[in-house]
């Protein structure tokens, strides 16, 4: 679905609707100054937690929000948080963000849309000469997606009480880098930024994210309402075997981790083949050691990221990785850690119902779905009422580096945004 600029600006009425003061070119050219900031020679982006690239981006958002006169603060883990305050700044917040962070082949939109909307959004009530009762703020959330440090949603988690400070600062990478060492490097950049405690109260929480999916596209809808997310398990599986020379040790005396390892990941594949498609399996990291072609491999480490909708089936197919690995594992020894487990959630009904309010206002055509993809909104719903905007994806294609939203589809969702914000930020406030 990609109707012209014009004709966005046609589906908002003349009111002084926040909506009506988004402006398509700012928040376009934003994104596309951003996917500046760790671009790939692909088209991509490559912009891993609490890298330079990553820094840098948030510095550059820190600029615009400071521009807009907002009060910029960060908290201990690194969430970043842009304040437009209110008549009544001691009521919670009115709070709408993602992340920053990408996928090593990433697109130019999976989270940073949903930041840059936010400030979009922000901007357009400033814009409208609306005063916000209630504060309205923008959150960057640290390392959702879990590539470097695994596993995901560990900003917003640690914002939601679900992960200890500790535990997330503790995280290491690849390289035996830790949240903490990595934090520490960027420090400097954030000196003038005043530090937040964690956890603060959110009033409700709105994310906007691109729908990294078909739907919205094959139905020709502009806006989804997201009821809430599919749950998630992620492992770490070790396999210890024995490094061996690859032309004098025999076969029957080997302890080859990879073969093992092989032998795993197929009969897991198996078991978890689901003629409805609902069930997702994937291993998308293994690290072979010492990953030299003549040496038998003498340890593999791999990651098993395991979704399904229904929490108890979820629970049912958690428990079958680990009683396969060991079934597996031949002369080798296997270690199976459970790293993070999300249940499925449902997003609150009553910001349901607000979001479809304004879609309808703007006449734009939506409809409610679930996500299967992880949000922050997902541990953020823990703890306070949680909703998401989706806007198309060309092909559902994401965690690409062609990853593409029409431009117009993306200040659609921002202007549904605008007016839900604008909405909230007058709730169960004094006259
Ligand atoms: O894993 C996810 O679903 C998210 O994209 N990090
Ligand atoms: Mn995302
Ligand atoms: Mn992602």
């Amino acid at each position: 679905m990609n109707i012209s600029q014009e004709q966005t600006s046609k589906t908002v009425d003349s009111s002084t609707r926040p909506s009506s003061f988004v402006n398509h070119d700012r928040l376009n050219t934003r994104l596309a100054d951003m996917a500046k900031i760790g671009a790939t020679p692909a088209g991509g982006v490559n912009r891993a937690a609490l890298t330079p690239e990553d820094g840098k981006a948030q510095l550059l958002l820190v600029q615009w929000a400071t521009d807009l006169g907002l009060k910029v603060t960060r908290d201990a883990i690194g969430n970043l948080f842009l304040r437009l305050e209110g008549t009544q700044p001691d009521l919670s917040p009115v709070v709408s963000g993602s992340h920053i962070d990408t996928q090593p082949t990433g697109g130019k939109f999976d989270g940073i849309y949903g930041v840059l909307a936010a400030l979009e959004a922000v901007e357009a009530i400033v814009a409208s000469g609306g005063v916000v009762s209630r504060p309205v703020e923008v959150v960057a959330w640290v390392n959702e997606e879990g590539s470097r440090f695994a596993p995901s949603m560990m900003g917003s988690g640690v914002h939601a009480g679900l992960r200890s400070l500790e535990a997330a600062l503790n995280l290491i990478d690849v390289d035996g880098v830790s949240v903490r060492d990595a934090l520490q490097e960027l420090e400097p950049l954030f000196e003038s930024v005043a530090q937040r405690p964690l956890g603060l109260p959110f009033y409700r929480y709105v994310e906007t994210h691109i729908e990294q999916g078909p739907v919205l596209e094959r139905d020709d809808l502009a806006i989804g309402i997201v009821t809430g997310i599919q749950g998630k398990h992620t492992f770490r599986v070790t396999v210890n075997g024995e490094a061996a020379h690859s032309g004098t040790a025999p076969h029957k005396t080997r302890k080859d981790a990879l073969l093992a390892a092989a032998g795993m990941i197929t009969a897991l594949s198996e078991a978890f083949v689901d003629p409805e498609d609902i069930t997702r399996f994937t291993v998308g990291r293994l690290i072979v050691e010492p990953n030299a072609p003549s040496v038998v491999p003498q340890q593999v480490v791999f990651s098993i990221d395991l979704r399904h909708p229904d929490q108890e089936y979820l629970e049912q197919l958690g428990q079958v990785v680990p009683e396969t690995c060991q079934r597996h594992a031949g002369p080798c020894d296997v270690h199976v850690e459970r790293l993070y487990t999300a249940k499925p959630i449902a997003f609150d009904h009553q910001l349901q119902d607000d979001i479809e309010a304004a879609a309808r206002a703007l006449d734009l055509p939506h409809i409610r779905m679930l996500s299967s993809a992880g949000h922050d909104a997902g541990p953020i719903q823990s703890k306070f009422p949680a909703g998401m905007i989706f806007v198309p994806s060309v092909g559902g294609v994401t965690h690409n580096e062609t990853e593409f939203t029409h431009p117009a589809d993306l200040t659609r969702g921002t202007q549904v945004l605008a007016d839900v914000l604008w909405s909230l930020s007058k709730e169960g406030v004094d006259a």
